[in-house]
């Protein structure tokens, strides 16, 4: 089994990485070429041969891979090694109808389970930590994926998956757990029914670990504050392996990209040109050792900004900032781009839980948008007029950030469904 605590390669000088990318993504390419025919014919349509890949420097010569690929190349269109080679398979749920499948080897679980180690020690977790890994097992990559992380740092790892809340905290008082993997949504779930049991001094939670969704600087100091811990980002995709992709460090200030396994870059996602450090744009992979489901020039949707500068920590990786959702998630209101993550700074800002749905629908052809969001428990014995100036509120605070008007509806406490898994904050009745 590999070991997963490499830090002279977390903290490698930047030119050591560079070559230590260049040499990597050189047995890459001729790994593709070699291996999956599919993306071999895309380099032969712009005239490229392994030869023509020498270093990170020529990475833009390469054609981009997207999700339409998969689809067309689906399931087994990509692979770069024989089923027989394989040993486990993972997929999105495929809500959208766009259902991803991601295969692996022993060799690409190990280094993936590498990543999501470095994670969890980068949030401080040790072999005395008990590690509840409350991201669904099975398809999804969170709960296998933080679980072998777990397990090569030493951790107790409770495979708890997610759902059954009531089973959640009372494994977390009887077992200490010190260390919580979930996402967002689930984790700000559960540290509101830790308030509502009363059971805050039975819970000895430190830290946690959480990702796979958009989630506000607001949401992670709501959560911070009310399980008392420090809540770390962590980032990945299906394609990529999983989790791990990213991770952040104590400076919670992005997270760093794990470089030795992929190259990173920025382009603008209208004309596909590679954007300089610190632009705004959507986020491109390319793995460098894996060998199952190896991908060159994956875009994700993903939009962020990456940045080099100088962590406290040490790591040299670069950091990516937290997305601000996937470009599929963008809603065009009304001819205005809208991201769900900017509805929910406002919202957590005003002293809002982040419990909310935004619905948008076409009328007469006119986009109607509509924000319902639950009001505080205090709230809720207010006079309709007074319930009625809040929303008026939000209304004005919504339209300074978006720049159009939403239609706003408080809502009862608890009356909108929590989620355990990724949350499910959109309803746009145009597409349906
Ligand atoms: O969500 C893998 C994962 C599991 C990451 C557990 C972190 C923790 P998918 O289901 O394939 O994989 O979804 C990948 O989720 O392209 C982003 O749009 C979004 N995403 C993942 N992590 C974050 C994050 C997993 N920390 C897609 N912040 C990605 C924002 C995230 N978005």
């Amino acid at each position: 089994m590999a070991n997963y605590y490499q830090p002279e390669i977390e903290t490698m000088p930047y030119d050591q990485l560079r070559q230590l990318q260049n040499e990597r993504l050189v047995k890459q390419v001729r790994h593709v070429w070699d291996n999956v025919p599919y993306y071999r014919k895309k380099m032969e349509e712009k005239g490229l041969t392994p030869e023509d890949i020498q270093s990170v420097d020529d990475l833009h010569k390469l054609p981009f891979l997207t999700k339409a690929d998969l689809r067309d190349a689906y399931p087994y269109g990509l692979m770069g090694k024989p089923k027989s080679e394989c040993v486990r398979i993972h997929s999105t749920s495929g809500t959208t109808g766009k259902r991803v499948m991601a295969f692996y080897t022993q060799h690409d679980i190990d280094l993936w389970e590498d990543c999501c180690a470095r994670a969890i020690v980068a949030a401080g977790g040790t072999k005395e930590d008990v590690l509840h890994v409350s991201y669904g097992y099975g398809l999804f990559t969170g709960g296998m994926g933080l679980h072998g992380g777990g397990h090569k740092v030493g951790c107790l790892t409770l495979p708890m998956s997610s759902g059954n809340t009531d089973r959640q905290l009372q494994f977390m008082e009887d077992l200490g757990s010190t260390i919580l993997c979930c996402t967002p949504s689930y984790a700000a779930y559960l540290a509101e029914s830790i308030h509502e049991r009363g059971l805050q001094d039975k819970i000895h939670l430190k830290a946690g670990i959480f990702g796979a969704e958009a989630w506000s600087e607001d949401m992670r100091r709501d959560i911070e504050n009310k399980l008392g811990i420090k809540a770390y980002d962590i980032f990945g995709l299906t394609e990529l392996s999983g989790p791990g992709v990213s991770f952040e460090c104590e400076e919670q200030t992005g997270m760093h990209i794990n470089e030795d396994h992929f190259i990173a870059e920025i382009i603008d996602p209208d004309t596909g040109e590679v954007l300089p450090e610190g632009t705004k744009g959507e986020l491109v992979f390319t793995s460098l050792t894996k060998e199952a489901f190896p991908l060159l020039r994956y875009r994700t949707r993903d939009i962020c900004v990456l940045s080099r500068k100088k962590c406290s920590c040490g790591r040299t990786f670069v950091k990516m900032a937290k997305p601000m959702g996937r470009s599929d998630d963008m809603l065009i209101i009304r001819g205005v781009n809208v991201f769900p993550s900017q509805i929910e700074t406002v919202l957590m800002q005003q002293g809002y839980a982040a419990n909310y749905q935004i619905i948008v629908d076409r009328v007469n052809n006119s986009d109607t948008f509509e924000v319902m969001v639950e009001m505080t428990p205090d709230m809720f014995s207010d006079s309709l007029a007074k319930v009625a100036r809040a929303e008026k509120e939000l209304v004005g605070a919504l339209k300074s950030m978006l720049g159009i008007a939403a239609k706003v509806k408080l809502v009862a406490p608890k009356s909108i469904t929590r989620s355990e898994g990724k949350a499910v904050r959109v309803i746009d009745k145009r597409k349906i």
